[in-house]
């Protein structure tokens, strides 16, 4: 008989998570080749979400490329975890980490995506951080891309829109496998994929105004997303047959939609929204396209084209848990005005008048995160892995210290839905709390929108002596961990 657990399991994964191209830096040294990252300027913004979507046309890449355009690239300089990764992973082991999602940055790898032979530079880079970890014990957990594609891969077929994409990827993903076997347990093949339907060009390196769909947007990143789709799955077959002891999942940013109102077609538009959302594990943990998404294609003028043999890929490799990034909650309207909006993860949404916001609008909903675990747990019945969770908040140094109790406060009420959650029955795994040490903003490029337990002294123009300094969080966090969730004061 299933026995009711009373809290967290004792394996339970507590850690934090990052992204190389947020921190690493370093994006032209020993041999690392250009990345879509790389080519996005500092754009700041809190509270609208006009200029959220981090998108580049290609006349920007062109000017971006030769230089010429006067901006600030932020996530060319990260916070130098490059040449700082063992006093970082040092701090993540005093507060006692036992998971570090990091991922790997494709073009350190293949500086160009289609070049014959792997960089060792970035290889090895990557050897070092593994040995550091475990030094101290910590399991890695990996995302192979990380919203980071070779921009020569960009420039030469559009991305994956193209369908030769999946081959660079799989050479890239065996020459990873291969090196690290036996040091990663946990991976995933690719960041956030249902992002793809707001920023193709972050999630996949798309550039719409190029594509040869580009008359229907709806065409352009669900083929793109296609060609994930099989990648993602050939890369679970790869990694099973080269690592038999390897965890392989999806990843997806979790979109939890609420109804607006109890009205019948606000209900109904908060389901299909669901469906939309939930699509990407449908295919990657079910192994095949939902029923419902035929009718969406076909109303959108989507014909996705597949080659024989797909569906079969798809059905024979999937995956064997989700991990997904929680920060907030949406809500779903048939109201053509649907009233004031709020900014979010890349996705704006309207204004859940039960909810506080962070200080860039996010709306807070721990209980959310609560019902998206149960949601996900009952359609999918695999583990589950929060990878992502976290406030992006302004955090002043004073007399050397950072005092940060609405961060603690944020995490602490998350943390208890997600016992609440367990309790409930739901098989979660493992938790990184987002931007573990202060690292540069994926939307905006901002320095100043803070996630860490760790400071790092770096403003938004790239001032700063790059020190780092214990939040109160970090203590409060350390606590967390020894007593395995129990002790949130
Ligand atoms: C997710 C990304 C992260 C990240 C986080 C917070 O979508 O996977 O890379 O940074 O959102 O977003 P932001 O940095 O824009 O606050």
């Amino acid at each position: 008989m299933f026995k009711v657990k009373n809290g967290f399991p004792e394996n339970f994964l507590w850690g934090g998570a990052t992204a190389a191209s947020q921190v690493e830096g370093a994006y032209d040294v020993d041999g690392k080749g250009l990345s879509t990252s790389d080519m996005v300027p500092y754009k700041p913004m809190e509270h609208s979400n006009d200029n959220m979507k981090i998108e580049v046309t290609s006349e920007q890449l062109k000017a971006y490329l030769e230089d010429d355009s006067k901006e600030y690239f932020p996530k060319r300089k990260g916070v130098d975890f490059y040449h700082r990764y063992k006093e970082d992973i040092a701090l993540f082991a005093e507060m006692g980490f036992k998971v570090y999602r990091l991922s790997i940055a494709w073009p350190r790898i293949f500086p160009n995506g289609d070049d014959k032979e792997p960089n060792e530079a970035g290889l090895a880079f990557y050897d070092k951080v593994f040995d550091e970890l475990e030094k101290y014990g910590i399991e890695p957990f990996v995302t192979m891309t990380h919203y980071e594609m070779p921009i020569n891969l960009v420039l030469k077929y559009n991305g994956f829109e193209s369908r030769q994409a999946i081959d660079d990827y799989l050479r890239f993903a065996k020459v990873i496998f291969k090196r690290y076997k036996g040091r990663v347990k946990y991976w995933a093949p690719f960041n956030e994929l249902n992002m793809m339907l707001t920023s193709p060009y972050t999630c996949g390196g798309v550039i719409s105004d190029v594509s040869k769909y580009k008359d229907n947007e709806y065409q352009i990143k669900y083929q793109a997303t296609h060609h994930q789709l099989i990648a993602s799955a050939l890369a679970t077959k790869l990694c099973r047959e080269i690592m038999p002891d390897a965890k392989i999942g999806c990843m997806i940013a979790r979109l939890e939609t609420y109804a607006a109102t109890s009205k019948p077609e606000d209900q109904l538009q908060a389901l299909l929204d669901e469906q939309l959302n939930v699509f990407y594990p449908e295919v990657l943990i079910n192994g095949k396209y939902p029923n419902y998404i035929w009718r969406y294609f076909k109303e959108k003028g989507i014909n996705i084209e597949m080659e024989p043999g797909d569906e079969e890929i798809l059905r024979e490799n999937t995956g064997d848990f989700i991990a997904f990034s929680y920060y907030m909650t949406y809500m779903a309207t048939a109201n053509p005005e649907p009233g004031v909006q709020v900014s979010g993860n890349l996705v704006g949404t309207s204004q859940n008048p039960h909810l506080e916001l962070t200080d860039w609008d996010w709306p807070i909903d721990p209980i959310g995160l609560r019902i998206t675990l149960n949601r996900l747990y009952d359609r999918f019945k695999v583990p589950l892995f929060i990878v992502e969770n976290g406030l992006g908040a302004h955090d002043k140094v004073e007399d050397g210290k950072v005092h940060d109790p609405y961060r603690i406060d944020y995490l602490r009420r998350h943390i208890e839905q997600m016992k609440e959650a367990i309790i409930d029955g739901v098989d979660l795994i493992g938790y990184t709390t987002w931007g573990c040490i202060d690292l540069v903003s994926c939307g905006t490029s901002q320095m100043s929108k803070r996630y860490g337990f760790i400071y790092v002294d770096q403003d938004d123009h790239g001032n700063g002596t790059l020190e780092r300094i214990r939040k109160d969080s970090f203590y409060w966090y350390k606590k967390v961990i020894q007593s395995n969730g129990e002790d949130l004061e």
